[in-house]
């Protein structure tokens, strides 16, 4: 057995079921965790059924009942704890994260970092979760709001942050006082277990009662519908695509559930003739390529100003002819795209691109698949760059691969209609110096996005500004600035000190 596999306590076959305290001996469907680099197995996990989702779900339960009644601070310390054992690990962690999820090895730190940073937030935020006080139109009256903790929350994540984005939710939900029962998916199961073995250990040192952090994995089909309807899940944070968000907040808004959803991105950015371009270039391609095009952040479409088109698909060109080499095993440190997740997504990206070209567009590099001892996994691809129009079908859709569209405009205001004009709205970005178009792409009616960047690209947001975005990406956020309010239930109090009953807006009802 592999010595990393080892150290994060990883065996041939594991159990996928934890309620923060023990492992539950489950004897669902085998899930094997192969790894896009090479299709090795890297190790087995029993998956959940039905009756352990009731088991885990009993746990959460009674655990809320005691978790809620800690003080926040107190729950602060044992996420403060979480964040120094993930620092422990990060290196570890991080390196099976790229071999399981195929991200290079650089990013599979950045996104171990990203859960430490989360815990530190979610430390301070320990402390600060006030309401405001309000001055009653009532006399002797006070009225204020508070947050109290909403009970049992579900995270569901995807596997292009596997470990990262179950942190932005769980230590800030935790530290509201919620408990939480994390679904992560089946592709990458390993980073899950491993990343609750981590925390599974101050756990235990803390006291903290079983089923406050609860992992359950397991193929949708078998639980995740029990999961949508349960009344007893207060709130639902989704990360995924477009159509199971929308099946996902169908079935929680029937039963009046809350929802977080973070779905898909069609990111762009525009490059206006007011660029720097030495800075909009390498965040382009950053954004386009960096992991292999799969996150929900990607750069997905650059509108650039007609003046400069040609100079930008020049520059843009070099730089992808640059990367050539930079495509390989994302575990040596010289890579900078690792493979796709699998032979589905290389499918997906093949597909697009014979889309694209029938409706129009031209393929001005890459768009292969690579061959080769290097490239056994057949999960590799040389990032495309293509010339194509906004309003293509193909170009309206998230296509979760290094595909990149290249737009051109003639005014400012056309531009932001252009990043607009698409179903999604989760990140844009624009490169200007210009004072005018910078303030206009951040006003009211400039991009429509959750987040909007200037002369900083679309991926890589930090975790201190509330994540997610608009439209078909699903309305939520999550992580930092405010986000917490979602995690927590909200009360507005009025108290009467007087000996009067004076009612609101004045009305006399005397009897
Ligand atoms: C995602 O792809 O689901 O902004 C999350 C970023 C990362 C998170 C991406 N911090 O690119």
């Amino acid at each position: 057995m592999n010595k990393l596999l080892l150290k994060l306590g990883i065996e041939e076959y594991n159990f996928g079921v934890s309620t923060g305290v023990s492992w539950r001996k489950t004897n669902g469907v085998l899930i094997d965790s192969i790894s896009p680099i090479d299709n090795t197995k890297i190790g087995s996990v029993y998956s959940a059924g039905k009756d352990d989702y009731g088991y885990v779900m009993a746990k959460a339960t009674e655990a809320f009942k005691v978790w809620r009644t800690i003080p926040a601070p107190e729950r602060g310390e044992v996420v403060r704890q979480i964040g120094l054992a993930l620092r422990n690990a990060k290196d570890d962690l991080g390196e099976l994260v790229t071999l399981e999820m195929g991200k290079i090895i650089q990013e599979g730190l950045g996104e171990v970092q990203e859960m430490i940073d989360i815990c530190d937030f979610a430390v301070g935020q320990s402390r600060l979760l006030n309401g405001f006080t309000m001055h009653s139109e009532r006399k002797n009256h006070r009225m204020y709001d508070q947050y109290h903790p909403l009970g049992v929350v579900g995270v569901i994540t995807s596997f292009n942050f596997p470990v990262a984005v179950w942190a932005w939710n769980s230590m800030v939900a935790a530290i509201a006082g919620n408990v939480v029962v994390w679904k992560p998916s089946s592709k990458t199961p390993l980073a899950a277990i491993a990343t609750q073995k981590i925390i599974q250990n101050v756990l235990k040192e803390n006291g903290v009662p079983e089923g406050v952090f609860n992992l359950i994995i397991g193929p949708s089909k078998e639980f995740g519908d029990d999961m949508l309807k349960d009344r007893r899940i207060p709130l639902i944070s989704l990360t995924g695509s477009t159509k199971v968000g929308k099946h996902a907040s169908e079935i929680v808004g029937a039963r009046l559930g809350k929802t977080i959803m973070e779905l898909g991105g069609n990111n762009a950015v525009i490059v206006s003739q007011h660029a720097d371009l030495s800075m909009a270039i390498p965040s382009i391609v950053f954004g386009a390529v960096g992991t292999a095009g799969q996150r929900c952040t990607s750069t997905r479409r650059v509108i650039v100003h007609e003046s400069i088109y040609d100079n930008v698909k020049k520059s843009l060109v070099g730089a992808y002819k640059q990367l050539g080499c930079k495509i390989g095993n994302p575990l040596d440190g010289e890579a900078l795209i690792g493979p796709l997740i699998d032979g589905y997504s290389v499918k997906a990206f093949e597909n697009a691109l014979q889309r694209a070209v029938a409706e129009g567009g031209k393929v001005i590099f890459g768009g292969k698949s690579l061959m080769g001892k290097q490239y056994k996994s057949k999960n590799f691809v040389v990032p495309a760059i293509v010339e194509a129009e906004n309003y293509y079908k193909i170009v309206q859709e998230e296509t979760f691969a290094p595909i990149v569209y290249l737009i051109k405009y003639k005014t400012f205001e056309e531009a932001i209609e252009l990043n607009n004009n698409v179903p999604q709205g989760l990140s844009s970005s624009v490169f200007t110096l210009n004072m005018r178009e910078s303030e206009m792409f951040l006003s009211g009616v400039g991009s429509d996005c959750g987040i909007a960047n200037v002369n900083s690209g679309t991926s890589g947001a930090e975790i201190g500004g509330a994540f997610g975005g608009e439209k078909d990406t699903g309305g939520g956020r999550e992580s930092g600035s405010d986000s917490w309010k979602a995690y927590m239930r909200r009360q507005t109090n009025t108290i009467n000190y007087g000996n009067e009953l004076p009612l609101a807006q004045g009305i006399k009802f005397a009897f």
